[in-house]
């Protein structure tokens, strides 16, 4: 009997994939498509799961990503192949508590990425571990820049303004350098315990749930406060624009990059794209599915500067070609045939 596989008491240790910020809005869609793939879930997240995700997962913690002892318990108990890293204290509210948005985001990190290490060691092979980053890790440092440079590449304009970009941009180089130099000089080495793969996401819409403390959040936000009828105050201008894409074509990037063949991929970290619409064409689809809709703008000045310091798109040929990357919608279609029905469905029918 090999003990690395085994638990300290004997018992074969489960195979699972780990998902942590189970919870979120991402970790809803996620966790649904792993579990249709048969995976065996193990979550963790800050609250107690909604029933619906609980269901879908073999245990579930209740937890911070920064006890180290609940990770050493979860090492101990289970076999990790993959790890699913989408806890994340977003770009508004980590502008109000900087260090803590650090600590969580970097240090939280960083213990996922030693949990991997140590993982890849007991078990043999690399732990393929998914990292999630953001539009948040551009800064354009000016809005004349911005629309200078409307299209960015993924080694442009890396010096980010909100500490959530900041902490992004870090957790991608702890991944490089787990995946390809940790523990440099120690004799035992593994040579590449982690297999390290990361997508800069946009703004994320879903029909399902309304995000908080992020700063693309007034997109999402727009759709579902007016499809239930009440007055929505923008706080951005209506020219603001950014990219965004919808949450099933965000979970489909993610399983694509997580199934690529390794030898595909030349990079380590992709953007991604599907559109990019201003906050007023937000507004004009939004009255066009609600007749009568109340919108107004009313910018407020920081918020405003964080969203003018992201790129208006991204360039992800390397995500195309590397690992069959392409968007489902354009912005009207994601409106026609993915948000409309289900918000309708769920604010005006029910
Ligand atoms: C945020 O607004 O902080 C996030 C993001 C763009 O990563 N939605």
């Amino acid at each position: 009997m090999s003990a690395d596989t085994h638990t300290p008491s004997g018992h074969r240790r489960d195979k699972v994939v780990l998902v942590t910020g189970a919870g979120g809005e991402m970790g809803h869609g996620l966790i649904d498509a792993l579990s249709r793939d048969g995976r065996q879930i193990v979550a963790i997240d800050v609250r107690e799961l909604d029933a619906g995700v609980r269901s879908h997962c073999r245990d579930a913690f209740v937890g911070d990503i920064c006890d180290a002892g609940l990770l050493e318990r979860i090492n101990a108990q289970f076999e990790i192949g993959e790890i699913f890293h989408l806890a994340a204290l977003l770009s508004t509210r980590g502008e109000f508590a900087p260090e803590t948005a650090h600590h969580v985001n970097v240090g939280g990190t960083l213990n996922l990425l030693k949990l991997a290490a140590e993982q890849a060691r007991s078990h043999g092979q690399s732990v393929k571990f998914m990292f999630p980053s953001s539009i948040a890790a551009y800064g354009m440092p000016t809005l004349a820049d911005k629309r200078a440079h409307p299209v960015v590449n993924e080694d442009q304009f890396t010096h980010a303004h909100t500490m959530y970009g900041v902490n992004k941009l870090a957790g991608e180089e702890l991944g490089r350098y787990y995946q390809s130099h940790y523990r440099k000089l120690a004799k035992d080495r593994h040579p590449s315990p982690i297999d390290f793969r990361s997508i800069r996401f946009p703004g994320i819409i879903s029909s399902d749930t309304v995000p908080s403390g992020g700063t693309s959040d007034y997109g999402p936000e727009m759709i579902h406060v007016v499809a239930q009828g009440k007055a929505y105050d923008c706080f951005v201008r209506p020219d603001t624009r950014i990219p965004f894409m919808t949450m099933p074509e965000a979970i489909d990037a993610l399983l694509r990059l997580a199934a690529a063949p390794k030898e595909q991929l030349t990079r380590t970290v992709y953007n991604v794209s599907a559109f990019s619409p201003t906050a007023a064409d937000f507004e004009r689809l939004v009255k066009q599915a609600f007749p009568g809709a109340q919108v107004s703008f009313q910018p407020d000045l920081g918020r405003q500067a964080i969203v003018d310091s992201w790129p208006e798109e991204c360039n992800d040929s390397a995500a195309r070609s590397d690992w069959g990357w392409k968007p489902t919608y354009t912005f009207e279609s994601a409106f026609e045939k993915y948000l409309m029905p289900k918000i309708r469905a769920r604010y005006v029918h029910g």
